[in-house]
């Protein structure tokens, strides 16, 4: 669909693939927000109405109901199904010891062209924290108000909103996904993977059920001269997205360089005039170190050589764990610069 456009591709490295290369990428065109301007304007219309993020992300996020997850599921399967771009959908679906004796957990898997050699990915997960009963600090709602139905935990930003964002940018990039899905040497992945949350105390056997499975299980699936898993050039994972003034850091050296790619995206869409964000507000992602390090679905991941972006605020959002965590206490300005930045970064890292 942009092919053609014109001004708005990035230099490219004489020989190099955009998306795997292992040297930094080269800096932000001056093209690339134009584009998104263009884009938004002309060809992705869903990030011109304002509440259509925030839209999206309620509709996710009436999905997650404790025990009711089938519907999440449905959800995420019906909103890329109805996409014109073919998406390939697959259940991931594995039994697995918990806390709770053995459960079934189902991991969804869509790609968008199978056959390519590389992939980026992008995760969220699925499942929301299921409490056994509400604790009084889990019940209780902070200042700013927030409602549950029932009084059951939410997770509006743990983690709706980061699922929500995942359909966004499979809708908004839909054209040009589905133009330049069969030539594509970089395709694009949507991992949203169950069991994130412990059902007891935080341990490595109580956690992050389907993105060990997942790990495990593409780590041992052949795929062109590598496997599943070595053909992730990068694993961007969201979560705990949504609440206002997130502080967004780089975590590992392996993908610094495709952070500051985030950066430098946000920076030129402020200047641009493109973020809903005042321009004196704190940028989303920062370059200060981050203040620790935060266990979630990239370690399994991470751990056998894929690098990843986590795309998570620290501090957690205020509401994190408590029955807050609410599309009451979300912040739509946030969420819709958010996709904004994500958009632009997927745009250019699969050269659309
Ligand atoms: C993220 C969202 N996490 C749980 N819900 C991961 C986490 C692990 C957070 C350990 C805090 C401690
Ligand atoms: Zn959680």
């Amino acid at each position: 669909m942009r092919k053609g456009s014109g001004g708005s591709r990035r230099a490219r490295v004489p020989g190099s693939v955009p998306g795997s290369g292992p040297g930094p990428p080269p800096p932000l065109p001056g093209g690339a927000a134009a584009l998104l301007w263009a884009r938004s304007r002309r060809r992705c219309p869903r990030l011109v109405p304002p509440l259509l993020a925030l839209a999206a992300a309620a509709a996710v996020l009436y999905g997650v109901w404790p025990g009711e997850q089938r519907h999440s599921q449905r959800h995420i399967l019906r909103s890329l199904g109805a996409l014109g771009a073919s998406w390939h959908l697959e259940l991931d679906p594995f039994v697995a010891a918990t806390p709770r004796g053995p459960l079934t957990f189902t991991n969804v898997v869509a790609t968008l062209a199978p056959a390519a050699p590389r992939r980026l990915a992008l995760a969220c997960h699925y499942d929301t924290k299921v409490l056994p009963e509400m604790s009084p600090e889990v019940a209780q709602v902070p200042p700013g108000g927030g409602h549950t139905r029932h009084g059951e935990f939410v997770g509006a930003t743990d983690s709706a909103v980061p699922c929500a964002l995942l359909l966004e940018l499979a809708a908004a990039l839909d054209g040009p996904l589905r133009q330049s899905k069969d030539k594509a040497r970089v395709t694009l992945q949507l991992l949203f993977l169950d069991g994130e949350e412990a059902f007891g105390a935080w341990s490595a056997a109580d956690s992050l059920y389907g993105a060990r499975h997942l790990a495990r299980r593409m780590a041992g699936t052949a795929h062109g001269d590598g496997t599943q898993l070595s053909a992730i050039s990068l694993l961007v994972l969201l979560d705990l997205l949504g609440a206002p003034s997130p502080a967004i850091h780089s975590h590992f050296p392996q993908s610094h360089h495709w952070f500051l790619r985030l950066v430098a995206i946000e920076r030129r869409l402020r200047e641009l005039g493109l973020l809903e964000l005042p321009p004196l507000a704190q940028p989303l992602f920062r370059l200060e170190p981050p203040p620790g390090a935060v266990e979630d679905d990239h370690v399994p991941f991470l751990r056998r050589g894929v690098p990843v972006l986590h795309v998570i605020p620290l501090p957690f959002p205020r509401v994190w764990h408590t029955a807050g965590d609410t599309e009451d206490n979300l912040h739509p300005p946030t969420v819709r610069d958010l996709a904004r930045v994500l958009l632009v970064f997927v745009d250019e890292f699969l050269s659309l």
